[in-house]
């Protein structure tokens, strides 16, 4: 084993037991969950009670959105709000491709993203204060296409997603989730392949297309105001900004949405058919994407957990005070005022999965990934059951229960989806066949 090995190693367990062992205990004990009431998504502010879809869309809808902007996810700075889609200071440039990648069954591009200063369509000048990403695609060789797309951010670079070598390294290291440093950066080359199937996507006729987030803004907890955040809104650093600002998870799924503007200038990619989906912190991404930009048409959570997927009134697991102690970054500084009793909180994660409605959304946890609590992120599933049943979607029968499903038994319903697999906190094929059968409901023509 070499000595970047253990290195690697050594970094990845101590960043695992931080946070348990920083917080005493955490709760596993279903008797001490407590007792909670859940905020009726369909109920409105002043009282009224959602009987139609219009009535969603128009009413209830936008203020579920609010509330998750303003307390827990923090709000787009208004210049990017204004700017809407394909905002004229992102460009793009494929700056490799190749038509023989993964053995010649697939093509492979490489864009680089660039985020410029707000005034760049009149100046046309780089300042020296741009900030850019690398966007990797893979297109299937043998499909038809336009094809569908799954498309999330991974932690650790585009080269740690694949052992392919024609992969360009962005050099980031420093920063990912991990916090993993190496004189070698070659040391992270297919690092996380084993959770980016990326044969199967493409041999099941599926793009896969992935950036790192950390091009977009740095995770750390002095991440705000450094990436994207120093070009856009106040640039504060995490303390200063307002209540109410966008955290780090705000930015990265803007920067998703920026990536799905460059796919619906793709000729290979069917943009209006983009499965949206995320691991872990990166699951929070996904899902705060796919509410925040209806143009994803699919939305998955990979063991998202707490601030994710998750019912953040259970006490199981991480809780609202320990995430927002380790990770004050992620989220807006309004959700802290809900660490001693999230039975305050004027939303929760159901209402998360709501906001896909009628769009197909799915969940999956992993067994032994107690810390993300599973069963929370079933119940947030089965609680947006009766948004959905206002487009007439009949849920399937083992997302009717709240209890959730057997473990390796996916419910497949009706634009909703849930898994628990054996196993822990991980992307594994199992996983990956899941979200393809379930796509290939929507996606597929
Ligand atoms: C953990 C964190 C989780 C989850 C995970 C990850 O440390 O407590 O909420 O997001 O990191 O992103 O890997």
């Amino acid at each position: 084993m070499s000595r970047n090995f253990w290195s690697l190693a050594a970094a990845m367990m101590f960043s695992c037991l931080l946070s348990p062992l920083a917080f005493g205990q955490a709760n596993y004990d279903e008797s001490k969950v407590g007792t909670y009431q859940l905020p009726d998504p369909l109920v409105c502010l002043d009282g009224t009670v959602v009987k139609t879809a219009e009535q969603w869309e128009k009413v209830r809808r936008p203020e579920i959105l609010e509330m998750f902007q303003r307390e827990m996810f923090g709000r787009l700075p208004k210049e990017l709000i204004e700017a809407g889609d394909h905002p004229d200071f992102v460009t793009f440039k494929v700056f490799e491709s190749s038509d023989d990648a993964l053995g010649g069954k697939a093509i492979r591009k490489q864009v680089e993203i660039t985020f410029h200063e707000l005034d760049y369509a009149k100046t046309k000048k780089e300042t020296g204060r741009e900030v850019k990403a690398n966007l990797l695609i893979y297109i299937p060789k043998n499909a038809e296409g336009p094809v569908p797309a799954f498309l999330g951010c991974n932690f650790m670079g585009n080269h740690a997603v694949t052992n392919d070598k024609g992969v360009a390294m962005r050099s980031l290291i420093d920063g990912s989730a991990h916090h993993i440093k190496s004189a070698d950066p070659n040391a992270l080359r297919g690092y996380r392949a084993n959770r980016w199937d990326i044969e199967q996507v493409i041999d099941a006729g599926y793009a896969l297309a992935t950036i790192h987030y950390v091009d977009v803004v740095f995770d750390g907890r002095d991440g705000i105001g450094t990436g994207i955040m120093s070009l856009y809104g106040d640039s504060k650093a995490t303390e200063e900004r307002a209540p109410d600002a966008w955290g780090a998870i705000t930015a990265w799924a803007w920067g998703l949405s920026r990536v799905l503007d460059y796919l619906e200038t793709d000729e290979h990619i069917d943009a209006t058919r983009v499965a949206v989906m995320g691991h872990s912190r990166l699951g929070k991404t996904a899902l705060w994407a796919g509410a925040s930009d209806p143009r994803f048409a699919v939305v998955i959570s990979n063991n998202s957990g707490c601030g994710g997927a998750a019912l953040s009134r259970r006490n199981y697991g991480e809780t609202l005070a320990i995430i927002n102690y380790n990770f004050p970054h992620w989220f807006a500084k309004n959700f802290r005022q809900y660490n001693a009793d999230p039975n305050t909180l004027p939303i929760d994660e159901h209402e998360l999965f709501a906001l896909m409605a009628p769009r197909p959304v799915y969940a999956a946890s992993a067994q032994n990934d107690r810390w993300a609590d599973p069963k929370g992120e079933y119940l947030s599933v089965y609680h947006a059951v009766p948004v959905y049943e206002l487009y007439g979607e009949k849920p399937f029968d083992g997302l009717s229960e709240p209890a959730q499903p057997a473990v390796n038994q996916p419910a497949h319903g009706n634009r909703m989806g849930y898994h628990v697999r054996t196993g822990g906190h991980d992307v594994m094929p199992f996983d990956w066949t899941q979200y393809i059968r379930f796509a290939d409901q929507f996606l597929k023509k």
